[in-house]
């Protein structure tokens, strides 16, 4: 009945819709007209990946009495989005695995306009349905996707459906071992996002590298009539306003000056952006400020900086939940400003947005974060372009945010193998071309400690901006002399260096011994790892900043301790409660001090 090229054509058609990855998202899609998909989503929990199988996107439903499917959505579980399905559901806590999620809505489609399925996050494998129909598939659990489904969604009710999986995998980012709990599902929020025919798929407003006063801007016009068509950006607090027209590829760029005041985090100025074509519009608030190494020191808007810092992981300890909304990058970073930080480490992946623009708005300088952490498997042919991937998407979400000075491309990826290095010194390559206005750092712990001295080499120093080092003296590893004689030896010219970890773990509430003859897991014995520690910083060459590992306790499960961790690593300065730790006063008095 079929022709071979009928069947041919059919099999193509279905390895592509298998193959489809998704798009890598709009530049804020928060300002464009948006109808959110957030809120209750019906679940299938699957751990045997029998969904698959049975093709549950098909939601097949039974005519006859004698039809029966072994699944359906209908009087099942439902699961809040955005959010983690770990803390929703008990037995969810530590899965790895399948859920299925649906959600209906409804929709009247609009003449001229284009439409847009955008995801913040999904953790870490997202299959992607509407209607049915497979839209494609995205890899990585942190950074933002879309897919454009002009024309696909029914007027009336339209079904979404999301094969999420957070197994780990071998040639994942990261891979199969990491320091935190593993929280799965639509973890970020979910948006249908309306555009004009011709929209601004990309745009970038920053100061040119090296001035304090000429702004370049870069916009990327998407759609049949990107190519010559009038752009419009404008800052109307500073009566700026530019034309512009696109080139053929629909692209177009301008620089100009204006008397900025700049961004810092005494002063976190941010402007009101419009940029208009014919047919859309998308707004922003936008900083300007300049960030440099130079003379062993971090100079932002040509004045030297330290950098007062503290890790945070993207979890609520109060809710031992991924964090997601503006309340919960409140807390995490009030915390910070309370400590008296001037910066935070995101770790060890991209945040979530409200933790990117909330830390700009309160003055926090950002380093932001790409998931290559540790176990990572280079010789895998499928890993570079997986970072290039997450590279791009990262830097096209974030890279407006002026409160971002730092991208890191890495973290403890050991051993110094040639696959190593290679693989991320072209991300670093690859990296600075994209945004050659930032600074590019790797975080290692290669360094050798032995008598006292602190060799710290590693080629991937050679192509980052600082030298960022993780370091647990006192913890993991011995003091071998007194904290204030110790001997860093390093070669990277005069390059800033950053200790980017450093501390230990304490229970909160065991406080009563003297500091030197407290045992390990008190909080005495934590605080004397930070008046050590501090001790120390001064005898570091061109150090530039400091990051305690980390604010708050936090989930992890590979923590086993029965009485002092519980499934917690327990390096907080605040306990998951939020009390403060012994320690919490030595970083805040440094922080003071500095
Ligand atoms: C590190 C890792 C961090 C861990 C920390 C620890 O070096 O970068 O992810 O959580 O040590 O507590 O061991």
């Amino acid at each position: 009945v079929f022709s071979a090229v009928q069947i041919y054509a059919v099999l193509l058609f279905l390895l592509i819709a298998d193959l489809a990855n998704a798009q890598t998202a709009m530049t804020n899609p928060w300002s464009r007209n948006r109808h959110s998909l957030d809120g209750e989503w019906k679940v299938i929990v699957d751990p045997s990946n029998t969904g698959e199988w049975l093709q549950v996107w098909l939601e097949k439903k039974p005519e006859k009495k004698t039809d029966f499917f072994e699944y359906s959505f209908e009087n099942g579980p439902v699961l809040n989005v955005p959010g983690d399905f770990n803390s929703q559901r008990c037995d969810l806590t530590y899965y790895e695995g399948v859920v299925w999620y649906k959600k209906e809505f409804e929709y009247t489609s609009k003449d001229r306009k284009r439409l847009f399925l955008y995801f913040g996050g999904v953790n870490y494998q997202a299959d992607v349905y509407l209607n049915g129909k497979k839209l494609g598939s995205h890899e990585g659990g942190f950074t933002p996707f879309q897919f454009e489904i002009t024309g696909m969604v029914k007027n009336g009710a339209n079904s979404i459906i999301v094969k999420t999986n957070n197994a780990r995998q071998k040639n994942g980012l990261p891979a199969n071992g990491f320091d935190w709990l593993n929280f799965g599902g639509i973890t970020r929020d979910v948006d249908l996002v309306e555009t004009g025919e011709t929209y601004i798929d990309d745009f970038t407003l920053r100061l040119k590298k090296g001035s304090l006063k000429t702004v370049q801007c870069m916009v990327k016009l998407n759609g049949n009539q990107a190519a010559r068509n009038n752009i419009t950006i404008k800052i109307p607090e500073l009566n700026i306003k530019k034309k512009i027209v696109s080139d053929s590829t629909g692209y177009a760029s301008v620089e100009f000056s204006g008397p900025f005041r700049l961004w810092s985090p005494d002063q976190p100025k941010l402007y009101e952006v419009m940029i208009e074509c014919g047919t859309d519009s998308v707004t922003d608030s936008i900083g300007f400020r300049s960030i440099e190494v130079k003379d062993g020191k971090v100079w932002l808007n040509k004045q030297p900086v330290f950098l007062k810092g503290v890790n945070i992981h993207e979890e609520n300890p109060y809710k031992g939940a991924r964090a997601a909304s503006l309340e919960d990058a409140r807390l995490l970073l009030g915390a910070a400003k309370e400590l008296g930080c001037n910066f935070v480490r995101l770790a060890h992946y991209p945040h979530n947005d409200n933790m990117i623009r909330e830390a700009e708005k309160m003055g926090l300088m950002v380093w932001d974060e790409l998931p290559i952490y540790q176990h990572i498997n280079f010789s895998d042919s499928t890993v570079p372009a997986k970072m290039e991937l997450m590279l791009s998407e990262m830097v096209k979400r974030d890279k407006n945010r002026c409160g971002v000075i730092i991208w890191s491309l890495s973290n403890e990826t050991y051993p110094s193998t040639a696959n190593r290095n290679s693989a991320l010194i072209k991300l670093t390559g690859s990296c600075r071309q994209k945004d050659p206005t930032r600074l590019v750092a790797h975080v290692t712990n290669t360094q050798r400690y032995a008598n006292n001295i602190m060799e710290v080499s590693d080629t991937l120093y050679r192509y980052a901006d600082i030298v960022a080092v993780n370091e647990y003296i006192g913890w993991y590893v011995p003091w071998q002399g007194k904290p204030t004689d110790t001997k860093w030896k390093m070669d990277f010219g005069d390059k800033p260096v950053v200790i980017s970890e450093f501390g230990g773990e304490a229970l909160y509430g065991s406080r009563n011994e003297p500091a030197d003859m407290a045992a390990y897991w008190t909080e005495s014995y934590q605080e004397k790892i930070y008046t050590d520690q501090l001790a120390m910083f001064d005898s570091i060459p061109h150090l530039a900043g400091v990051c305690p590992w980390l604010l708050f306790d936090y989930k992890s499960p590979g923590r086993l301790h029965p009485v002092y961790q519980k499934g917690y690593n327990r390096k907080g300065l605040l306990s998951e409660k939020g009390e403060k730790k012994k320690a919490w006063k030595v970083m805040r008095e440094y922080y003071q001090r500095k």
